[in-house]
Protein backbone atom coordinates (compact mmCIF):
# COMPACT_ATOMS: atom_id res chain seq x y z
CA UNK A 1 0.00 0.00 0.00
CA UNK A 2 1.37 3.42 -0.56
CA UNK A 3 2.26 5.88 1.60
CA UNK A 4 0.73 8.81 0.22
CA UNK A 5 -2.00 9.71 2.19
CA UNK A 6 -4.08 10.96 -0.86
CA UNK A 7 -4.09 8.81 -4.43
CA UNK A 8 -5.33 10.39 -7.40
CA UNK A 9 -6.38 8.14 -9.88
CA UNK A 10 -7.46 9.25 -13.67
CA UNK A 11 -9.50 6.86 -15.33
CA UNK A 12 -11.41 8.17 -18.62
CA UNK A 13 -12.41 11.32 -17.38
CA UNK A 14 -13.02 10.67 -13.41
CA UNK A 15 -10.42 11.30 -10.84
CA UNK A 16 -10.68 9.31 -7.90
CA UNK A 17 -9.05 10.71 -5.06
CA UNK A 18 -8.90 8.22 -2.25
CA UNK A 19 -8.09 9.00 1.51
CA UNK A 20 -5.35 6.62 2.74
CA UNK A 21 -4.48 6.64 6.01
CA UNK A 22 -6.75 3.49 6.59
CA UNK A 23 -5.43 2.63 10.08
CA UNK A 24 -7.19 5.75 11.85
CA UNK A 25 -10.39 5.50 9.25
CA UNK A 26 -8.92 8.17 7.22
CA UNK A 27 -8.68 10.18 10.22
CA UNK A 28 -7.45 13.83 8.68
CA UNK A 29 -4.32 15.51 9.26
CA UNK A 30 -2.62 18.36 7.42
CA UNK A 31 -0.84 16.50 4.60
CA UNK A 32 -4.29 14.55 3.61
CA UNK A 33 -6.21 17.93 4.32
CA UNK A 34 -3.96 20.08 1.98
CA UNK A 35 -3.41 17.08 -0.44
CA UNK A 36 -7.33 17.19 -1.35
CA UNK A 37 -7.40 20.70 -1.74
CA UNK A 38 -4.14 21.07 -4.01
CA UNK A 39 -5.26 17.94 -6.08
CA UNK A 40 -8.89 19.69 -6.72
CA UNK A 41 -6.86 22.75 -7.69
CA UNK A 42 -5.06 20.31 -9.81
CA UNK A 43 -8.77 19.39 -11.25
CA UNK A 44 -9.78 22.41 -11.97
CA UNK A 45 -7.46 23.60 -14.57
CA UNK A 46 -6.78 20.01 -16.08
CA UNK A 47 -9.40 19.44 -19.23
CA UNK A 48 -8.84 15.40 -18.98
CA UNK A 49 -10.55 15.26 -15.39
CA UNK A 50 -14.34 15.96 -16.09
CA UNK A 51 -16.08 14.39 -12.90
CA UNK A 52 -14.20 14.11 -9.20
CA UNK A 53 -14.88 11.22 -6.81
CA UNK A 54 -13.59 11.45 -3.16
CA UNK A 55 -13.37 8.32 -1.35
CA UNK A 56 -11.67 6.29 1.41
CA UNK A 57 -9.14 3.40 1.76
CA UNK A 58 -10.19 0.63 4.05
CA UNK A 59 -13.16 0.47 5.91
CA UNK A 60 -13.37 4.06 6.54
CA UNK A 61 -14.50 6.90 5.06
CA UNK A 62 -13.29 9.95 7.35
CA UNK A 63 -13.39 9.59 11.01
CA UNK A 64 -12.75 13.93 10.98
CA UNK A 65 -10.26 15.36 12.52
CA UNK A 66 -6.75 13.21 13.69
CA UNK A 67 -7.03 13.67 17.52
CA UNK A 68 -3.63 12.35 17.90
CA UNK A 69 -2.40 15.34 16.16
CA UNK A 70 -4.61 18.12 17.70
CA UNK A 71 -2.42 18.76 21.01
CA UNK A 72 0.71 18.87 19.27
CA UNK A 73 0.24 21.73 16.97
CA UNK A 74 0.96 25.08 17.37
CA UNK A 75 -2.11 26.60 15.34
CA UNK A 76 -5.37 27.27 17.37
CA UNK A 77 -8.53 26.03 15.83
CA UNK A 78 -9.94 28.86 14.11
CA UNK A 79 -6.56 29.60 12.13
CA UNK A 80 -6.63 25.71 11.73
CA UNK A 81 -9.69 25.67 10.43
CA UNK A 82 -9.06 29.02 7.85
CA UNK A 83 -6.07 26.77 6.53
CA UNK A 84 -6.97 22.93 6.27
CA UNK A 85 -10.39 22.39 6.28
CA UNK A 86 -12.59 25.64 4.83
CA UNK A 87 -10.40 25.60 1.57
CA UNK A 88 -10.96 21.99 1.06
CA UNK A 89 -15.01 22.50 1.63
CA UNK A 90 -14.82 25.84 -0.34
CA UNK A 91 -13.15 24.57 -3.49
CA UNK A 92 -15.32 21.21 -3.37
CA UNK A 93 -18.76 23.34 -3.38
CA UNK A 94 -16.67 25.96 -6.23
CA UNK A 95 -15.08 23.97 -8.53
CA UNK A 96 -17.12 23.60 -11.99
CA UNK A 97 -17.02 19.88 -11.88
CA UNK A 98 -19.29 17.64 -10.16
CA UNK A 99 -17.47 15.92 -7.30
CA UNK A 100 -19.13 12.71 -5.89
CA UNK A 101 -18.40 11.79 -2.36
CA UNK A 102 -18.21 8.17 -2.04
CA UNK A 103 -18.82 7.23 1.19
CA UNK A 104 -17.63 3.83 1.75
CA UNK A 105 -17.98 3.47 4.79
CA UNK A 106 -17.96 5.64 8.64
CA UNK A 107 -17.85 9.12 7.90
CA UNK A 108 -17.77 11.53 11.19
CA UNK A 109 -16.84 14.76 12.46
CA UNK A 110 -15.67 16.93 9.26
CA UNK A 111 -15.21 13.77 7.91
CA UNK A 112 -19.35 13.43 7.45
CA UNK A 113 -18.87 17.68 6.57
CA UNK A 114 -16.94 16.28 3.94
CA UNK A 115 -19.36 14.20 3.10
CA UNK A 116 -21.92 16.16 2.82
CA UNK A 117 -20.53 18.75 0.86
CA UNK A 118 -20.12 16.41 -2.39
CA UNK A 119 -22.42 17.45 -5.35
CA UNK A 120 -23.62 14.17 -5.64
CA UNK A 121 -23.22 11.79 -2.54
CA UNK A 122 -23.01 8.02 -2.96
CA UNK A 123 -23.04 5.57 0.12
CA UNK A 124 -22.53 1.88 0.49
CA UNK A 125 -24.70 0.13 2.37
CA UNK A 126 -21.76 -0.37 5.34
CA UNK A 127 -21.67 3.27 5.03
CA UNK A 128 -22.63 5.65 8.17
CA UNK A 129 -22.66 9.67 9.42
CA UNK A 130 -21.74 10.58 12.40
CA UNK A 131 -21.98 14.61 13.82
CA UNK A 132 -19.65 12.99 16.50
CA UNK A 133 -18.29 16.66 17.38
CA UNK A 134 -20.45 17.28 20.31
CA UNK A 135 -18.67 13.73 21.87
CA UNK A 136 -15.37 15.67 22.36
CA UNK A 137 -17.41 19.05 23.81
CA UNK A 138 -16.55 20.53 19.94
CA UNK A 139 -19.13 22.53 17.15
CA UNK A 140 -19.92 21.14 14.15
CA UNK A 141 -17.36 22.75 11.48
CA UNK A 142 -16.43 22.24 7.81
CA UNK A 143 -19.40 23.20 6.71
CA UNK A 144 -21.81 20.87 8.50
CA UNK A 145 -23.71 23.95 10.21
CA UNK A 146 -24.52 25.17 6.63
CA UNK A 147 -25.23 21.83 4.86
CA UNK A 148 -27.08 19.58 7.49
CA UNK A 149 -29.94 22.16 8.03
CA UNK A 150 -30.44 22.94 4.43
CA UNK A 151 -31.01 19.15 3.85
CA UNK A 152 -32.83 17.88 7.38
CA UNK A 153 -34.03 21.47 8.85
CA UNK A 154 -32.99 22.80 11.97
CA UNK A 155 -34.15 20.72 14.36
CA UNK A 156 -33.22 17.56 13.32
CA UNK A 157 -30.21 19.20 12.11
CA UNK A 158 -30.00 20.09 15.81
CA UNK A 159 -30.78 16.54 17.23
CA UNK A 160 -27.65 14.84 15.17
CA UNK A 161 -25.18 17.21 16.34
CA UNK A 162 -26.40 17.20 20.11
CA UNK A 163 -27.15 13.31 20.40
CA UNK A 164 -23.95 12.05 18.30
CA UNK A 165 -25.95 9.46 17.05
CA UNK A 166 -24.91 7.09 14.16
CA UNK A 167 -27.01 7.02 11.02
CA UNK A 168 -26.86 4.15 9.07
CA UNK A 169 -26.69 3.88 5.25
CA UNK A 170 -30.34 3.37 4.91
CA UNK A 171 -31.44 5.90 7.35
CA UNK A 172 -28.79 8.71 5.97
CA UNK A 173 -30.89 8.03 2.07
CA UNK A 174 -34.37 8.37 3.76
CA UNK A 175 -32.74 12.09 5.38
CA UNK A 176 -31.96 13.23 2.18
CA UNK A 177 -27.79 12.76 3.50
CA UNK A 178 -26.89 11.03 0.20
CA UNK A 179 -28.72 10.28 -3.10
CA UNK A 180 -28.22 6.58 -3.20
CA UNK A 181 -27.05 3.53 -1.26
CA UNK A 182 -25.00 0.96 -3.14
CA UNK A 183 -23.98 -2.33 -2.28
CA UNK A 184 -20.88 -2.95 -0.66
CA UNK A 185 -19.49 -5.98 -2.43
CA UNK A 186 -19.37 -3.63 -5.80
CA UNK A 187 -19.55 -0.26 -4.64
CA UNK A 188 -16.30 0.66 -5.88
CA UNK A 189 -17.30 -0.64 -9.30
CA UNK A 190 -20.62 0.70 -8.68
CA UNK A 191 -19.22 4.74 -8.21
CA UNK A 192 -16.89 4.52 -11.37
CA UNK A 193 -19.84 3.65 -13.60
CA UNK A 194 -21.91 6.13 -12.30
CA UNK A 195 -19.28 8.71 -12.34
CA UNK A 196 -18.84 7.65 -16.25
CA UNK A 197 -22.20 8.20 -17.03
CA UNK A 198 -21.82 12.00 -15.10
CA UNK A 199 -18.43 12.44 -17.41
CA UNK A 200 -20.17 11.54 -20.57
CA UNK A 201 -22.98 14.55 -19.65
CA UNK A 202 -21.83 18.33 -20.82
CA UNK A 203 -19.77 18.92 -17.85
CA UNK A 204 -19.05 22.92 -18.64
CA UNK A 205 -23.06 23.13 -18.71
CA UNK A 206 -23.15 21.72 -15.04
CA UNK A 207 -19.92 23.82 -13.18
CA UNK A 208 -22.21 26.98 -15.08
CA UNK A 209 -25.14 24.81 -13.27
CA UNK A 210 -23.40 24.80 -9.90
CA UNK A 211 -22.36 28.32 -10.19
CA UNK A 212 -26.11 28.99 -10.30
CA UNK A 213 -27.06 26.71 -7.59
CA UNK A 214 -24.23 28.07 -5.43
CA UNK A 215 -25.69 31.30 -6.04
CA UNK A 216 -29.23 30.84 -5.72
CA UNK A 217 -29.10 29.50 -2.49
CA UNK A 218 -28.68 33.17 -1.12
CA UNK A 219 -30.64 34.99 -3.87
CA UNK A 220 -34.31 36.16 -4.57
CA UNK A 221 -36.18 34.79 -7.24
CA UNK A 222 -35.36 38.14 -9.33
CA UNK A 223 -31.71 37.84 -8.79
CA UNK A 224 -31.92 34.02 -9.62
CA UNK A 225 -33.50 34.80 -12.81
CA UNK A 226 -31.56 37.14 -13.87
CA UNK A 227 -27.93 35.26 -13.36
CA UNK A 228 -29.86 31.92 -15.07
CA UNK A 229 -30.12 34.63 -18.58
CA UNK A 230 -26.63 35.37 -17.74
CA UNK A 231 -25.04 31.98 -17.67
CA UNK A 232 -27.35 30.54 -19.95
CA UNK A 233 -25.75 32.76 -22.34
CA UNK A 234 -22.58 30.89 -21.25
CA UNK A 235 -23.92 28.08 -22.73
CA UNK A 236 -25.49 28.93 -25.22
CA UNK A 237 -22.42 30.04 -26.92
CA UNK A 238 -20.74 27.16 -25.95
CA UNK A 239 -19.43 24.33 -27.92
CA UNK A 240 -21.32 21.68 -25.75
CA UNK A 241 -24.30 23.13 -26.75
CA UNK A 242 -23.48 23.57 -30.36
CA UNK A 243 -23.14 19.38 -30.05
CA UNK A 244 -26.08 18.85 -28.51
CA UNK A 245 -27.89 20.81 -30.92
CA UNK A 246 -26.49 18.67 -33.68
CA UNK A 247 -26.79 15.82 -32.21
CA UNK A 248 -30.80 16.27 -31.52
CA UNK A 249 -31.53 17.08 -35.28
CA UNK A 250 -28.77 14.50 -36.30
CA UNK A 251 -30.64 11.55 -34.09
CA UNK A 252 -27.37 10.04 -32.58
CA UNK A 253 -25.70 10.32 -29.06
CA UNK A 254 -23.92 13.95 -28.33
CA UNK A 255 -20.17 13.44 -27.88
CA UNK A 256 -19.69 16.46 -25.13
CA UNK A 257 -16.18 15.39 -24.37
CA UNK A 258 -15.18 15.49 -28.04
CA UNK A 259 -17.10 19.08 -28.58
CA UNK A 260 -14.90 20.25 -25.72
CA UNK A 261 -11.84 18.58 -26.67
CA UNK A 262 -12.14 19.99 -30.54
CA UNK A 263 -12.84 23.68 -29.50
CA UNK A 264 -8.77 23.95 -30.12
O1 LIG B 1 -9.01 22.54 13.87
C1 LIG B 1 -9.47 21.47 14.27
O2 LIG B 1 -8.80 20.47 14.33
C2 LIG B 1 -10.92 21.34 14.62
C3 LIG B 1 -11.53 20.42 13.67
C4 LIG B 1 -12.26 19.40 14.12
C5 LIG B 1 -12.91 18.54 13.14
C6 LIG B 1 -13.34 17.20 13.68
O3 LIG B 1 -13.48 16.35 12.86
S1 LIG B 1 -13.64 16.97 15.33
C7 LIG B 1 -14.15 15.27 15.38
C8 LIG B 1 -12.97 14.32 15.37
N1 LIG B 1 -13.37 12.94 15.19
C9 LIG B 1 -13.87 12.20 16.16
O4 LIG B 1 -14.08 12.61 17.28
C10 LIG B 1 -14.16 10.73 15.82
C11 LIG B 1 -13.38 9.79 16.72
N2 LIG B 1 -13.62 8.43 16.30
C12 LIG B 1 -14.72 7.75 16.66
O5 LIG B 1 -15.60 8.25 17.34
C13 LIG B 1 -14.81 6.34 16.18
O6 LIG B 1 -13.51 5.91 15.84
C14 LIG B 1 -15.74 6.16 14.97
C15 LIG B 1 -17.20 6.32 15.44
C16 LIG B 1 -15.43 7.13 13.86
C17 LIG B 1 -15.59 4.73 14.39
O7 LIG B 1 -15.73 3.78 15.42
P1 LIG B 1 -15.28 2.27 15.17
O8 LIG B 1 -15.67 1.50 16.41
O9 LIG B 1 -15.82 1.80 13.87
O10 LIG B 1 -13.69 2.30 14.99
P2 LIG B 1 -12.57 2.53 16.11
O11 LIG B 1 -12.15 1.21 16.67
O12 LIG B 1 -13.02 3.54 17.11
O13 LIG B 1 -11.39 3.18 15.27
C18 LIG B 1 -10.48 2.40 14.50
C19 LIG B 1 -9.09 3.00 14.65
O14 LIG B 1 -9.12 4.34 14.13
C20 LIG B 1 -8.70 3.14 16.12
O15 LIG B 1 -7.30 2.94 16.19
P3 LIG B 1 -6.70 1.59 16.84
O16 LIG B 1 -7.27 1.44 18.21
O17 LIG B 1 -7.16 0.48 15.92
O18 LIG B 1 -5.21 1.81 16.81
C21 LIG B 1 -9.04 4.58 16.42
O19 LIG B 1 -8.28 5.12 17.48
C22 LIG B 1 -8.67 5.26 15.10
N3 LIG B 1 -9.39 6.52 14.96
C23 LIG B 1 -10.70 6.69 14.70
N4 LIG B 1 -11.00 7.97 14.65
C24 LIG B 1 -9.85 8.64 14.86
C25 LIG B 1 -8.83 7.73 15.05
N5 LIG B 1 -7.57 8.11 15.31
C26 LIG B 1 -7.33 9.45 15.37
N6 LIG B 1 -8.29 10.38 15.18
C27 LIG B 1 -9.55 10.02 14.93
N7 LIG B 1 -10.48 10.96 14.68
Amino acid sequence: MSDQVVLRDLQEGVLTLTMNRPDKLNAANDPLLLGLTAALRDAERDDAVRVVVITGAGRGFCAGQDLGDVGAREMGFAEHLRHTYNPLVSKMRSIEKPVITAVNGVAAGAGASIALAGDVRLFSEAASFIEVFSNIALVPDSGSTWTLPRLVGWNRAFELMALAERVSAEDALRLGLCEQVLPHDTFREEVQAYAARLAARPVRALGLTKRALNRAMTSTLEEALEYEAQLQQVAGEGAEHREGISAFLEKRRPDFAGAVTGEG
